[in-house]
């Protein structure tokens, strides 16, 4: 891990405003190439919340309508109850006896005109006890009473009757509770496929729009130009590229998928306990704003706990990463115990808050509990009273049970789900901060169409300086024919590598030009410069894909000509010692290779590329003798025939360039051949005498 590993991490803030149309609009964007699946989540979403909604009124039916066929005998009837007499009842609601008696299903009576409701209640003889009522020529049992031709049994002493005979005699019953047990189970079923198909395509959208995203980033990066990764520590783009779309995808699948549905369910739900019963609803209801209260106070709390965790968990790896992948120089400068004592702070500091997250949780999770259970006990006894008295049939009231309970979760869901669209948000807002990062570096709208060069390159009043207040290069000028080849040499830091990094393009200069064939390079479009450039780099960059793609990279070489590249530079003899030969999948940065090794298969691409100017800044670090003169050989090889510009350490190297500039500082000191500058006694004389004077 970089040191800045750390840092990047603190400054990753996830908080951000939970709703911020403009973002929201931005990421629509990447939804709506998949549009026609969110229509169809939402279809399914209709589906599954239809079902929910409707599952609790079934059971209110099946209890009232078969289960508790419980009637109520009234009796006197009075003189103002003809009306009622005279309606015409729906099936089984009313039964009219002889002599001014009737019998009224109890479930009909909080569907019953209110005006009548109170008539009953105030005019006649309501008996309190409520009876099953069963055709007297069907059954006449030993509890019970006769009342013309019906046998009335009171609701208690149901349990009496054979199980066999009840059967038989609530046949009607018995098959309409399995009808409703049917339909209840093919709501069920289509309730299931519904909500397979509204995660299932919900989530193949969001895991389409966010491969989007992340392309369009990366492709977005790799056009930056250096300053910006100078700037941005790999580590933080990394982060960007994966943690910051995986929050995105996060308030897809979490949010998106289900905040619809949930605000559908809890407006549903209270719409039908308002219509159901008023008031009952109201008292029910009095709890939400408590349960909504102590939702969003844990979901906040929880959330700090957790970025705490993930933040010392960040800190626990990266220091683990660091300590193992340093573990030699801890082991050789015996640092074990200090390391040791480190990592036990950072493992403690851990510890502590992820006990803290198990007490938020021990905590807040129990109390959020009770009070939703409480919400349902108020129902219980309010609905339950309602009941005894008959404002309420016993099936309403478990339906309303049933849908009290099922508000909470999605409510308390609600807040979560604020968290996870407050980090989205945050996240978005970072990775359109690097989608709107213009590449510094771009082709003018009317460059050259690429061309092949000769090969002539120039340097003219060029400065340069990574950031404007310090010059890292001053009036460099020089000038090199096609085919002929330059040594840059000079003390570490005096500008070679930056010298080189102008002419490709990673920089621009600040002020003068570099020319190609006699055209500023800005002029020039891109492919003109990449195609006629090879460059091999200070640290030889490998990927961890095959030796043959790692020589080829994105051009269509042909096996032979990857070969005859690799012959060239000498490099095929370890390469078809490697167990895969030219396929062979190399390690990450190509780490089971040799540093000369990395610099052979480097120089073959560069060759295999075959182009008109070669920059070549060559490795300080020291290879054994024999891979040595491999390399020697391979850059001789290379450079022939080609404009070579090349940061030089190695003596013969230097000798084989037709001029010799001498940095310092950022400026050209000495220039001319090894015999004329070694002739004038200056810095080439003493760096020569340095680090070559003896022997080499
Ligand atoms: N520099 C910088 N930002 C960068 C790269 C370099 O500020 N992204 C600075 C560091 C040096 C100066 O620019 O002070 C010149 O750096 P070079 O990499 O050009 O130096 P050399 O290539 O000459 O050094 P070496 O021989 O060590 O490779
Ligand atoms: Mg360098």
């Amino acid at each position: 891990m970089p040191p800045h590993g750390n840092s990047s991490f603190a400054d990753d803030s996830i908080e951000g405003k939970g709703y911020d149309a403009k973002l929201i609009k931005r990421l629509l964007h990447y939804v709506k190439p998949h549009r026609k699946l969110v229509f169809l989540a939402m279809f399914f979403m209709l589906i599954t919340s239809g079902v929910e909604l409707l599952l609790p009124y079934i059971t209110k039916q099946g209890i009232d309508k078969y289960l508790a066929r419980l009637y109520q005998v009234y009796t006197d009837t009075p003189a103002s109850c003809d009306s009622l007499m005279a309606m015409e009842p729906a099936e089984g609601d009313f039964i009219f006896l002889a002599s001014d008696s009737l019998l009224i299903r109890k479930a009909s009576l909080d569907t019953m005109d209110p005006a009548d409701a109170h008539l009953l209640a105030t005019g006649g003889h309501l008996a309190a006890e409520t009876f099953y009522l069963f055709p007297a020529d069907q059954y006449q049992g030993e509890t019970g009473r006769l009342q013309n031709d019906y046998w009335l049994v009171p609701e208690r002493d149901l349990g009496k009757i054979p199980v066999e005979k009840l059967m038989t005699i609530r046949a009607k019953d018995v098959s309409g509770i399995t009808r409703l047990a049917l339909i209840f189970l093919g709501l069920l079923v289509i309730s299931i496929f519904a909500g397979y198909g509204h995660v299932m395509t919900l989530v193949v959208a969001g895991q389409r729009s966010m491969f989007d995203v992340r392309t369009e980033l990366f492709n977005h990066i790799q056009t930056l130009s250096l300053n910006f990764f100078s700037k941005n520590p790999v580590g933080r783009l990394v982060t960007r590229v994966s943690n910051d779309v995986e929050a995105l995808n996060e308030m897809f699948s979490a949010v998106l998928v289900n905040l619809v549905k949930d605000v559908l369910l809890i407006a549903g739900t209270i719409t039908i306990l308002l219509i159901m019963d008023w008031k009952l609803a109201l008292i029910s209801l009095s709890v939400l704003p408590v349960f909504t209260l102590a939702s969003i106070l844990f979901r906040r709390k929880a959330r700090t706990i957790y970025r705490k965790v993930r933040k010392h968990l960040a800190e626990l790896n990266s220091s683990i990463a660091e300590d193992v992948s340093g573990v030699k120089v801890v082991q050789i400068f015996g640092q074990e115990k200090n390391r040791r004592g480190r990592y036990f702070e950072i493992n403690d500091n851990y510890y502590k808050i992820s006990m803290k997250q198990l007490y938020v949780f021990g905590v807040f999770r129990p109390i959020i509990n009770i009070i939703a259970q409480v919400g349902t006990a108020i129902v219980l006894i309010y609905g339950g009273l309602s009941t005894l008295s008959g404002a309420l049939t016993l099936g309403a009231l478990v339906a309303f049970i049933s849908y009290v309970r099922q508000m909470f979760k999605p409510i308390s869901d609600m807040s979560e789900k604020y968290n996870i669209m407050q980090s989205a948000m945050a996240s978005s807002e970072r990775i359109f901060g690097i989608l709107d990062t213009e590449p510094k570096i771009v082709q003018s709208s009317d460059a050259i169409p690429p061309q092949k060069l000769r090969g002539e390159v120039a340097f003219q009043d060029v400065n340069f300086g990574y950031d404007p207040d310090t010059p890292v290069l001053r009036e460099i000028n020089f000038g090199i024919e096609p085919g002929k080849s330059i040594a840059l040499v000079g003390p570490t830091g005096a500008g070679k590598t930056s010298i080189i990094s102008l002419l490709t393009r990673f920089w621009d200069v600040d002020t003068g030009k570099i020319l190609l064939d006699g055209t500023d390079i800005r002029d020039h479009s891109v492919a003109t410069l990449r195609n006629n450039t090879s460059i091999v780099l200070q640290d030889a960059f490998i990927f961890s894909r095959s030796v043959a793609d790692n020589i080829r990279l994105s051009s269509d070489l042909t096996m032979e000509e990857i070969r005859s590249a690799s012959d060239m530079v000498q490099a095929t003899g370890f390469i078809d010692k490697l167990p895969n030969g030219f396929n062979t999948v190399m390690a990450e940065r190509g780490a089971t290779l040799s540093t000369g090794q990395k610099q052979l298969i480097c120089f073959a691409r560069a060759l295999a590329h075959d182009p008109r100017i070669l920059i070549l800044d060559e490795a300080t670090s020291n290879v054994d003798p024999t891979t040595e003169q491999l390399i020697q050989r391979a850059i001789e090889t290379l450079m022939k025939g080609r404009t070579s510009i090349i940061v030089a350490h190695r003596l013969s190297t230097i000798q084989k360039c037709d001029e010799i500039l001498v940095i310092d500082a950022g400026k050209i000191m000495e220039r001319g051949s090894h015999q004329e500058l070694l002739a004038r006694r200056g810095i080439y004389y003493n760096l020569y005498l340095l680090q070559w004077g003896n022997g080499k």
